[in-house]
Order: structure tokens, then C-alpha cells, then sequence
């Protein structure tokens, strides 16, 4: 007989049927047994007699064979009257670590994240990671549809993209190398090489020092490099697409799971764009709170998306022109004033999700930037080298996965968008 699944049996009009999944409650009534059976679609009760389950415990993998009942009292409607259940997989515990049946865990997400292959067990939870995946499909399509090619970079390097710090060091055979902060060079070396726009999905690293609810030492970064822009806005717009296409794509792709998160998905998106200096005035004016010089810290992208909120309704808001100081070296200057740069954030309820700007695309002003910013020009020769041969004016941005996936379903710390996650404090599971 072939399997099929819990969500399948719901629909199916086969008299007879076999399922494989795990205990997810068991609950005896004199000589009967109601079990729930979870697979990766949902959860079927089983019901059989008691001394045909005498053994089960909860989570251990099983399989029911039994004949399909259609019953208003049965949980989802139908349920499966057993003639053989075998258990497939055994347990080894005393107690769960918790419980994982009941409406909500009771732990602490540390101890969720400890015991990663028993908290992803429930629906909900990695219902999250079927966002995910959508969130990177969209992005692959999206930008497929517009001419991107998606390409692979290195996550071993030898130099700072987004600058000194916050960077992981590994023995490269006997020579000091860097885990990738970014794909930045790379990705402006596959426009220069004649692909002109490209797109990666890849991990990035930042020894991120602090341990906070948005920062990850290891995240998913979702990078964009487009050749032959005519300024940053030509990104900001293609960004804003994405944005639109994406949540007509979750809308129909994740329904269930937006629904069991109470997240509605606005049908068209139009993000205002603010100067960086004209949201610390207004942060500074309303909530009397000032900002550092290189942006909006937490606390005032938090009340800043307020604001827009309140007065324009819009969860988005991209904060453009950026100070030069405050921008890595790579970044282009605004013409129109040389103490600003040709950059943007976007900010989504309350939290930085990207960041993107217009590069200096000319060998000559790259190199004299390097060298303003204290740095030698020596250390990237590989990547100065590309903008010998007619490099054409380009951009790009990176989106940060897991936050995105945070803030479109309302999460409160970042961890529980990563499988297993990474920070000061975690190398395991
Ligand atoms: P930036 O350093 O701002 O820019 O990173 C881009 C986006 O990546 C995400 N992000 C993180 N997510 C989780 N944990 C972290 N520690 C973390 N650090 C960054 C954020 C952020 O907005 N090269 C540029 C991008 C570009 O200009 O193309 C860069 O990496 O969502």
C-alpha cells in the first residue's frame, strides 16, 4: 500500500489507507486509544485499541494502517480506525525536553534552540521556514524575470568588504583569510565581467560582538548588483518591485501559513523615500530623541517607522542619502553635495531589512577614495584591477533574510528565522 499524507487523507476518498508520521498525543479512553499522528502536512487521529498502541510513546515514529471514517467529533473531520500500528522509530527519553503538543512551547527559545530538531516539530514553527523558502523563491524568480543570473561567490577571501571589523579569520593553508561579510566585491566584479545584473543567495558572516534579537554571526543574504543604472533610484524602484511581487507571491503560496501567524499582506506597495537627515530631524522633533551621524540607531528606526506608520500608513520607508563617512569606501558621492552618498536603507516595521547604493565605478576615484578612507589600495588589488576595463556605472543592494522573515511574521527575535542560528554564544547544535 502507498503512503499518503495527513492534509492528503483529509481530501482522499480511498476506503483504506496507510500513514507514517509521529505521536503527537495520545489519549486513552477505557479500552481505546486516540492517537494524533503528525506528519509534515498535518495531523490525522488514529484510533485504535488500546493494546494494539500499548507501547507508544510520544514522538515516536510510527505507521497506521486502517480503514478512513468520515466523523464530525474527530478533530479534522475524519479520522483513521486502525487494524496495524508499528512503530518505525523508537525514543529514547525520560521526559521531553518540552512539550510540543500544546498550543504554544513553554520554554525559553535557548532551550528551543538547544533541542532544534524537537522544536521545529511543531506546524507552526516551521511553517516560518516554508516563508523562507518562498521569500528566496520570489527573490530568484523575480529577479530571473528582469535579466538577473544568479551566481555563487566566494565566502573565503582575503580582505574587508564592509570594513575592519566584525570579521571571522580562518587558517587559509598557513595564510590569514576572512569569511565573507558580503559578496559586495564579487558581485560588482560578475557586472564588470559582462553579466551586468546578478543576484546571490549565500550566507554571510559578521562576528557580531553583541548579542541582540536582529544580529546573527551567520545570516542569509539575498545581494542584488545591476550594471548601467543611472542612479541609485533605478534600484530603489527594482527593490520596490521585488517587495510587491513578493507578497502577491506569499499570498497565494503561503496562505495557511500566513494565516496561523494573523499576517495580511497588503496587495500594492508604494515606499515613501526619506533623506536619511530629514527622518533625524523629525525623530529628533517628535520623540526628542537624536541620532548618530551614520543613521538611525535601533530605538529610532523603531520610531521612526512610527511615524510613517501614523501619518502614512506604510510599514516601509527607504532613508536615502547616507553621509560618505558612514558608507563603505565603495560607495558613490552624492553630486550634488560631496558629504552625502548615493545610498539607501529600507527600513520594514521598525528594522533595517537592506541596504544598497550606487558604486564609484571609475578605477581612478575608487583608488584616491580607498586611500581617503586610510586604507591601501594594495590590499584590493584583485578587485581595483576589474575597474581597469570599462566598468559601467552600477548598484546593488542585499536584503538580510531572516529579517525579512522576522518582521513579515511578526517574530520577536531573529533566531527563530534561522535553522540553527549563530551568535557570540552558539556553535551547537
Ligand atoms: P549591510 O552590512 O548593511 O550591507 O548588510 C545588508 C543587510 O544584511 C542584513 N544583515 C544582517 N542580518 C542578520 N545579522 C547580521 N549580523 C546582519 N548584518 C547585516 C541586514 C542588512 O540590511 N554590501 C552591503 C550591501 C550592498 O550595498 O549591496 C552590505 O552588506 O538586513
Amino acid at each position: 500500500m502507498r503512503r499518503m499524507y495527513a492534509a492528503d487523507v483529509l481530501e482522499s476518498d480511498a476506503p483504506k489507507v496507510l500513514v507514517r508520521g509521529w505521536v503527537h498525543n495520545i489519549n486513552r479512553v477505557g479500552k481505546i486509544a486516540f492517537v494524533q499522528l503528525r506528519d509534515r502536512t498535518g495531523i490525522i487521529q488514529v484510533v485504535a485499541d488500546d493494546d494494539m498502541v500499548g507501547d507508544l510513546r510520544l514522538e515516536m515514529s510510527i505507521e497506521a494502517v486502517g480503514d478512513r471514517v468520515v466523523n464530525d467529533k474527530a478533530p479534522s473531520g475524519v479520522e483513521i480506525h486502525a487494524c496495524t500500528v508499528r512503530i518505525l522509530g523508537t525514543v529514547y527519553y525520560e521526559m521531553l525536553p518540552f512539550e510540543i503538543n500544546k498550543r504554544s512551547i513553554k520554554a525559553s527559545l535557548e532551550t528551543q534552540l538547544d533541542h532544534r530538531t524537537v522544536s521545529l516539530r511543531p506546524v507552526k514553527n516551521r511553517a516560518i521556514f516554508k516563508v523562507q523558502q518562498e521569500i528566496e523563491e520570489a527573490f530568484r524568480n523575480y529577479l530571473k524575470e528582469n535579466g538577473f543570473t544568479q551566481v555563487h561567490t566566494p565566502k573565503i577571501i582575503s580582505s574587508a568588504t564592509e570594513g575592519g571589523s566584525e570579521m571571522f579569520t580562518v587558517d587559509f593553508f598557513g595564510k590569514r583569510a576572512f569569511l565573507a561579510q558580503s559578496p559586495q566585491f564579487y558581485k560588482q566584479m560578475m557586472v564588470g565581467a559582462g553579466f551586468e545584473r546578478v543576484f546571490e543567495v549565500g550566507h554571510a558572516y559578521r562576528a557580531e560582538l553583541h548579542n541582540t534579537w536582529r544580529h546573527l554571526g551567520e545570516y542569509v543574504s539575498m545581494d542584488v548588483e545591476m550594471g548601467f543604472i543611472e542612479s541609485y533610484e533605478d534600484l530603489v524602484a527594482l527593490e520596490e518591485g521585488y517587495i510587491s511581487y513578493l507578497f502577491r507571491h506569499l499570498r497565494s503560496a503561503c496562505a495557511a501559513e500566513l494565516e496561523m501567524f494573523g499576517v495580511s499582506l497588503p496587495v500594492s506597495v508604494e515606499i515613501p523615500r526619506i533623506p536619511l537627515a530629514e527622518a533625524q530631524r523629525i525623530v529628533l522633533e517628535k520623540y526628542g530623541k537624536r541620532s548618530p551621524l551614520s543613521g538611525l540607531d535601533a530605538e529610532g528606526e523603531k520610531l521612526f517607522s512610527e511615524h510613517m506608520q501614523n501619518e502614512y500608513g506604510t510599514d516601509f520607508v527607504f532613508l536615502t542619502k547616507y553621509p560618505t563617512s558612514k558608507r563603505p569606501m565603495y560607495t558613490m558621492p552624492d553630486p550634488e553635495d560631496p558629504g552625502l552618498t548615493q545610498s539607501f536603507d529600507l527600513i520594514y516595521k521598525g528594522l533595517e531589512i537592506t541596504t544598497g547604493s550606487q558604486r564609484i565605478h571609475d578605477y581612478e576615484m575608487l583608488r584616491q577614495n580607498i586611500i581617503k578612507f586610510g586604507l591601501d589600495p594594495e590590499c584590493f588589488s584583485f578587485y581595483l584591477e576589474s575597474f581597469r576595463y570599462g566598468m559601467p556605472p552600477h548598484g546593488g543592494f542585499a536584503i538580510g533574510l531572516e529579517r525579512l522573515t522576522m518582521k513579515l511574521l511578526g517574530l520577536d527575535n531573529i533566531r527563530e528565522a534561522a535553522l540553527f542560528p549563530r551568535d557570540i554564544k552558539r556553535l551547537e547544535p
